[in-house]
């Protein structure tokens, strides 16, 4: 990490301190909810997306607060990695991290004179009414905004990546440059997506859109989250990629049976999700399966090809946009107190919990529990 970056946590901190200092004094209430940061997260989000995909932040100051704790994480691993030998001649001496300014962070969210949701939302709501600003949140506002967090989020991981692998620092990645790091390829191969070619020249060929050879940050981007690009030489890829995986016989084609005992698994549960629908045996399956099969079969040989799957692939990688949508539609359900489908800021106010991901604890003394803990 350059200094660039440390500039960037001091700044971000003097802003906290800032926001810190001129919050308005209120006596707290609700004190058995607690805002949680989030800590976990998945270094490459290669091919293993589509099992679990975390939320992305509501407020903007809460990701950011996240964000800075994922990159002290992930800098301290890459440092851990880089330079194994120094970290094993001084054993145990970081081997038990504990993040106590991000525990200030998080009491710092908590504690209502400083960090007030309600506040917040007031805050935020007219930057998530805008299309049009007529004072509800609809689904697809809620959705865009958010699409735009997740976004940041994504791409600022990318730039983390990027500063990694740019050896040369030309602002691009090269492929001679993007050869994964050790501690990668030494961990578990499938959930790093090794099954799904990952790391080949192919992938990469097909993310450098301008056939330069050289990948830029936005082609770096779509590298590393294939479903989300709109280039089509990528999304052909992923393809290529889906049939190799799911040709069992090897005969580089997908027939009925490799496709209804994989592929047509994650397109129901992908139509379950978004319609709600309740789940079948394998042999009430059938039928559909055999339909939507008929329906990619455009050629009608029996196989689908690559250039086929094409219609369904984004069914089989969900999309930021999906998740977006996932979760502003959850929103919705939890919040939208007179079932109009859209969310007043007062609706928004009397249920904050669903905006700020919370933990709930059934009393006093829980709470007493993890005060005596930080
Ligand atoms: C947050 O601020 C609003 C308006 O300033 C106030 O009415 C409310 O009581 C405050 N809430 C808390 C929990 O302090
Ligand atoms: C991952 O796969 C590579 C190549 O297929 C192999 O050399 C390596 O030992 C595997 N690593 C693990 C942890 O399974
Ligand atoms: C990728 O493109 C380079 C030229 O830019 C070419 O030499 C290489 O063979 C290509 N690799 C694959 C797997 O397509
Ligand atoms: C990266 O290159 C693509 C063309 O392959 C271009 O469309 C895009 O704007 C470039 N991104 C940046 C940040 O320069
Ligand atoms: C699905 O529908 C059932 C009833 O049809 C309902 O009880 C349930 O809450 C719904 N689930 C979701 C996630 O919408
Ligand atoms: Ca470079
Ligand atoms: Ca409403």
């Amino acid at each position: 990490m350059g200094k660039v970056s440390v500039i960037a946590y001091i700044t971000v901190a003097v802003l906290l301190l800032f926001l810190i200092s001129h919050s308005p004094k209120k006596p707290p209430n609700q004190r058995h909810r607690r805002i949680k940061l989030r800590s976990s997260f998945s270094y490459y989000g290669g091919g293993d997306e589509r099992h679990h995909h975390e939320p992305v932040a509501f407020d903007p100051l809460v990701a950011e607060i996240e964000r800075r704790r994922e990159d002290k994480q992930w800098e301290k691993m890459y440092i851990e990695h880089a330079h194994k030998d120094l970290v094993e001649e001084a054993p145990g001496a970081e081997s038990q991290p504990e993040w106590e300014e991000f525990m200030d962070a998080e009491d710092y969210l908590n504690d209502e004179d400083k960090f007030n949701v309600t506040n917040r939302l007031v805050l935020l709501f007219p930057k998530l009414d805008v299309g049009p600003p007529d004072g509800y949140v609809t689904e697809h506002e809620l959705t865009q905004w958010n699409l735009k967090q997740s976004e940041k989020v994504v791409m600022h991981r990318t730039q983390r990546d990027m500063e990694l692998h740019d050896k040369n620092r030309d602002g691009f990645v090269s492929f001679a440059e993007y050869v994964p790091p050790s501690w990668v390829r030494n961990s578990d191969n499938t959930s790093f997506g090794y099954d799904m070619g990952w790391w080949k020249q192919e992938h990469f060929n097909a993310s450098d859109a301008d056939g330069d050879g050289l990948l830029n940050i936005t082609e770096f981007n779509d590298f590393l989250h294939p479903a989300d690009s709109k280039n089509p030489k990528l999304l052909q890829w992923l393809c290529k990629e889906e049939i190799r995986e799911r040709d069992t016989d090897k005969d580089g084609k997908v027939n009925f049976k490799e496709f209804f005992h994989g592929l047509f698994d994650f397109v129901r549960n992908y139509d379950e999700e978004a319609h709600n629908s309740t789940h079948e045996s394998d042999d009430s399956m059938e039928a559909p399966a055999r339909k939507l099969f008929a329906q990619l079969d455009k050629d009608g040989d029996g196989y689908i090809s690559h250039t086929e799957l094409l219609p369904i692939i984004g069914k089989l990688h969900p999309s930021e946009h999906y998740y977006a949508k996932q979760q502003a539609e959850y929103i919705i359900t939890q919040a939208d107190a007179d079932k109009d489908g859209r969310l007043t800021l007062t609706e928004m106010i009397e249920s904050p919990y669903v905006f700020y991901s919370a933990i709930f604890n059934e009393d006093e003394e829980d709470y007493e529990y993890h005060d005596e803990f930080r």
